[in-house]
């Protein structure tokens, strides 16, 4: 029942889709995509990512010794934009070489996103059912990570033996907020097509400790420990180590069709304390999200962060209702101070981190922040402020990265990061990131695409932004009445 209750949504889903997908405004993106991908596929074919100066590829040490990254991140995007040999070549990979009985050391996290959730979505856009067993494939890899006393998974996985352990940089052997806490979406659409319910027991095991212990001020500290289930240090960013644990909250509000109250009360209970302890505004008058450390801030501010002006955009529409208003136009602020740090660089694009304190207003002071590697965060507001007002300075914001990407980044045998913002001749770090092809270009797409291409009433993406289809109401309806099966 459920199986055909899904099916009935991804045919009409994928009706909608492609006629949305004729409409939309392809060119510039999908030749960027493709000769991303082309170059890619010529220089670095197979491995995770592509080294464009030096014309080779690298496998970097997240994956635990899968490989392919940029053809699992780049799937759904192949196949949105219509580039369908391409995407034909990716699938075949998967179905030859992509081979997930590695043995090396992972980040539960990095292969959650990417892999997991690529391969989630290649299935729920094509249909096809190698991605889908492949996604369960891995994902039963990744459940023993969650063998500790307190069920808060480890970092790092060795694929093979399931042996976990924390990250050395971590302190007192911790886990990492932004980490444990961005499994939900990806887990809980393991169990709608295992029927295995144990993935979502694995998340809402997560949710039930981070609900019950004690909260500074209301906020989410970035470091856990695995083994006592307290707070290790009283870090909190809504930036990197945190960033993704809220925007999971809210989507996991939407993915369920809005049926995970839970959720949605962790939600906007966190953003309250966020808007009361880290919100802050600069004597030039933009909003930004300041860090805290044990009630210290440090006004600074991450590319990473700024996800949270498309996060708080979304989320509007379903907070209180005296609160709609205000919480699109926080949206609407956060997203402008991130374009701002785009504009006050010389090459238009925006740095690693920018602050706010000693004169600085969206800049970075430190030369150790002013890189830019290719991130979508900014862009990814600028697409869910687009979908959700219609105001064309979006638009316009994300035709200003585009001209910039190509002036800086485009490179002759693929795209680099740079290392420094502020300088026009720039300096390349020889780096695509696979993320660039899932995500930066993907919200590129749909920035200048029409609503009706992948609707936000649909679907929610993930954090590496792989579509994942919102588990209707009637769906989990039939649910409850199946007999599910353990498989551990
Ligand atoms: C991506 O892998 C994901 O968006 C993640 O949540 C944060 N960092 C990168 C992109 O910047």
């Amino acid at each position: 029942m459920l199986t055909r209750a899904f099916f009935f949504f991804f045919s009409s889903c994928v009706s909608k889709f492609a006629a949305a997908m004729i409409a939309a405004s392809a060119v510039p993106f999908q030749q960027m995509m493709k000769f991303a991908w082309d170059n890619y596929k010529r220089y670095a074919w197979g491995k995770n990512e592509l080294r464009p100066l030096t014309r080779n590829g690298h496998i970097g040490n997240m994956f635990g010794g899968l490989r392919g990254a940029s053809i699992i991140d780049s799937l759904d995007t192949l196949y949105i934009m219509g580039l369908m040999e391409e995407y034909n070549d990716a699938k075949e990979w998967v179905q030859t070489s992509l081979d997930l009985n590695s043995n090396g050391e992972a980040s539960l996290f990095e292969v959650n996103i990417r892999y997991v959730g690529g391969l989630l979505s290649a299935y729920y856009l094509t249909g096809e059912e190698l991605f889908k067993n492949k996604a369960m494939e891995l994902g039963e890899k990744l459940l023993p990570a969650f063998n500790t006393p307190t069920g808060i998974p480890r970092g790092v996985i060795n694929l093979g033996s399931g042996t976990s352990w924390s990250w050395g940089w971590a302190s007192a052997g911790s886990s990492i907020l932004a980490e444990f806490g961005t499994l939900h979406l990806e887990f809980v659409h393991l169990t709608e097509l295992s029927n295995n319910p144990i993935y979502t027991e694995k998340v809402m095991n997560i949710r039930k400790l981070l609900n019950k212990i004690e909260k500074p001020h209301g906020l989410y500290p970035n470091f856990l420990s695995p083994v006592s289930g307290n707070w290790v240090q009283h870090h909190v960013s809504i930036g990197g180590l945190g960033d993704s644990f809220y925007e999971y909250l809210i989507k996991s509000y939407l993915m369920s069709d809005k049926t995970d109250d839970d959720a949605k009360r962790m939600y906007y209970g966190a953003l309250e304390a966020i808007e009361a302890n880290l919100v802050q505004k600069s004597p030039g008058g933009l909003t930004y999200m300041a860090e805290w450390r044990g009630g210290i801030l440090d006004h600074k501010m991450g590319h990473l962060a700024c996800f949270s002006g498309g996060m708080i955009g979304i989320g509007a529409d379903d907070g209180a209702p005296e609160k709609r208003q205000h919480y699109l136009d926080l949206a609407a602020e956060i997203t402008h101070t991130c374009h701002e740090s785009y504009t006050r660089s010389a090459t238009k694009l925006g740095p690693e981190a920018f602050r706010f304190d000693g004169g600085a207003e969206a800049t970075a002071t430190r030369l150790s922040d002013r890189y830019y590697i290719l991130r979508p965060e900014v862009i990814e507001s600028y697409m869910y402020m687009w979908r959700l007002t219609h105001d064309p300075k979006y638009r316009e914001w994300g035709w200003e990265a585009v001209e910039a990407l190509e002036q800086h980044c485009r490179v002759e045998s693929g795209f680099s990061g740079i290392r420094d913002v502020y300088t026009m001749t720039v300096s390349h770090d020889n780096m695509q990131q696979s993320f660039f092809l899932s995500e930066t270009l993907k919200y590129l797409y749909l920035l200048f695409s029409d609503d009706d291409l992948l609707p936000l009433e649909d679907w929610v993406f993930n954090t590496e932004a792989h579509p994942l289809p919102i588990i209707r109401k009637s769906c989990l309806q039939d649910e409850t009445t199946q007999d599910k099966t353990v498989s551990k």
